[in-house]
C-alpha cells in the first residue's frame, strides 16, 4: 500500500498538540492518544493512520517545560526529534508548529530581550523546519484564555521579534501567494474550536498540491 502524506505536529510540552490532533480526526472520541494536564503525555514517535483519512498525523512528543522529567530526558527528546526530522522530512506535506500563546511573552523576555546570544526555541524550531522546506503553519493556541487586547499585543510582539531572526510572519488570511520566505500563523483554540474550519481548509490546500 502506498504511504499517505503525513501532517507534522510539533511544539513544546502541554501546548495542545494532542488536543489539536484529536480535532482533526473523523471520530475524536475513539482516539486513544492521551491529552493531559501533566506535560509529557505523548512519548511515542508513531503516526496515526486511519483508513478514513487522506493523510496520516504525526503528533510528536513535546519538549521543554517538563516539570516531571529530568533535563537529561529533555535533551534526549530534543535530540530524538532533530534526528527524526533529519531522517523523515520528506514524508511531511505540511507542519503545524503549536505554541501556547500564554507563554510567548515569557519566552521572548528570557531569550530575546534579556540576551543577545540566545534564540527563542520557537524561532529556532521554525527555522530548523524551514531548512527542510516543510511548509508551515504556526498555531497560537489557547486564545480562549486571554483578552482580545492581550491577544493583539502578544501577536504583534511575536511578529516583531521574529523579524530579528529573519522570520517573516504573516496571518494565514493574508496569504496570497506561496512565497516560501513567509511563514503563516493562525490564532486558535482547541478548547473552543476557534478557527478549526480554517485550519482544516489550510491543511487540505496543501494536501492537493
Ligand atoms: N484553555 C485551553 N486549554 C487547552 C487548549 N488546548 C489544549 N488545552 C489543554 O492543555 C493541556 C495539554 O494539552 P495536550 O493536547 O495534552 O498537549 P500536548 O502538546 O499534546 O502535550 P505533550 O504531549 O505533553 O507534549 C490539556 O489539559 C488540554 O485540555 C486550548 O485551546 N485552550
Ligand atoms: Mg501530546
Amino acid at each position: 500500500m502506498k504511504k499517505k502524506p503525513t501532517l507534522l505536529i510539533i511544539g513544546n510540552s502541554n501546548v495542545g498538540k494532542s488536543s489539536i490532533t484529536r480535532l482533526l480526526l473523523p471520530n475524536p472520541r475513539k482516539f486513544k492518544g492521551k491529552t493531559g494536564k501533566q506535560p509529557g503525555s505523548t512519548l511515542l514517535i508513531k503516526p496515526i493512520t486511519l483508513p478514513q483519512m487522506t493523510y496520516d498525523i504525526m503528533d510528536l512528543p513535546g519538549f521543554g517545560y517538563m516539570k516531571s522529567s529530568s533535563r537529561r530526558r529533555e535533551e534526549h527528546i530534543k535530540k530524538q526529534l532533530v534526528v527524526h526530522i533529519e531522517k523523515h522530512h520528506d514524508d511531511y506535506f505540511f507542519g503545524l508548529v503549536i505554541i501556547n500563546i500564554l507563554r510567548i511573552e515569557d519566552e521572548l523576555k528570557k531569550y530575546h530581550f534579556k540576551s543577545q546570544i540566545t534564540i527563542p526555541l520557537t524561532f529556532e524550531l521554525i527555522k530548523f523546519l524551514k531548512e527542510y522546506n516543510i511548509p508551515l503553519l504556526v498555531i497560537l493556541n489557547k486564545i480562549d484564555k486571554i483578552s482580545i487586547f492581550d491577544k493583539k499585543k502578544i501577536i504583534s510582539l511575536f511578529i516583531n521579534s521574529a523579524k530579528d531572526y529573519g522570520l517573516n510572519l504573516i496571518h494565514v488570511n493574508e496569504k496570497i501567494d506561496n512565497d516560501r520566505s513567509k511563514t503563516f500563523y493562525l490564532e486558535f483554540s482547541a478548547l473552543k474550536k476557534i478557527n478549526l474550519d480554517k485550519l482544516k481548509r489550510t491543511i487540505n490546500t496543501h494536501l492537493t498540491k
